[in-house]
């Protein structure tokens, strides 16, 4: 499946100086418990999600973020024989969708980037990778995996009043493993904010934060996988 070149430009963030942050990066390390269980694919809260861990996404790496009710955001996972599956809750303020489908990454979106295997290759969107995962997850619009060809992940999401959440379900056949418990993957899972239209602002995001990234430099975890954090399955 061929680079979706509109992802990529919307993940690079003209920054002038070129400067190599991935020092910066903190390596977060989260647990994916494992269920019995699977979630149903909704954007709601079933109660085998009470067992995950929560991590909280709050570096922010673009914009500027006004306090919790403008942009705030955490994750859990959960993983079975089959599937990876991953909850995203979001408080965003004001719910912002004007931007073309192609450039959803200046709306509200979520971003997941993922490497199966944990190696985090350093040429991330070369072809020849079987291990890295990209996936861009627009408020109202259709999750989409941008990276990677896939018989396709499913997904939910839900408008709640102080936001939106997305739930996620990954079939693990896509990534041609079978994992077991210890098994680690790559990952960072970002938000884009839009919160004022594209005519005041001509067409860009307001605010982007992360889970692991410190930076959004030179297209950050889009093309630097060794910004993504760790998640072990236990
Ligand atoms: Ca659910
Ligand atoms: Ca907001
Ligand atoms: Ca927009
Ligand atoms: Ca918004």
């Amino acid at each position: 499946m061929k680079l979706n070149l509109f992802l990529l430009a919307g993940m690079i963030t003209i920054t002038g100086l070129a400067q190599d942050n991935s020092h910066l990066n903190e390596h977060n390390i989260a647990t994916i418990i494992r269920t019995e269980i699977p979630p149903i694919i909704d954007g709601e809260m079933d109660n085998i999600w009470e067992s995950s861990s929560t991590n909280l996404i709050d570096n922010i790496i673009e914009g500027i973020v006004s306090d919790s009710q403008d942009l705030s955001a955490k994750w859990s996972g959960l993983w079975s024989d089959t599937h990876l599956y991953i909850f995203v809750t979001v408080t965003d303020d004001k719910k912002l969708m004007d931007s073309p489908p192609e450039h959803s990454y200046f709306d509200d979106q979520i971003e997941i980037f993922i490497t199966t295997d944990n190696k985090k290759p350093k040429d991330y969107w070369n072809p020849k990778n079987n291990n890295t995962y990209a996936f861009e997850n627009p408020r109202g619009g259709s999750s989409k995996e941008s990276h990677k060809s896939s018989v396709g992940h499913i997904y939910g999401q839900k408008e709640t009043y102080t936001g939106w959440t997305l739930e996620l379900a990954i079939p693990f056949k896509d990534w041609g493993i079978n994992p077991k418990e210890g098994h680690k993957i790559g990952i960072d899972i970002q938000v884009n904010d839009d919160d004022i239209s594209d005519k005041k602002n001509s067409n860009a995001r307001d605010a982007k934060i992360s889970w692991n990234s410190l930076t959004d430099d030179k297209g950050g975890v889009a093309f630097n996988p060794l910004l993504q954090g760790t998640a072990i399955f236990k």
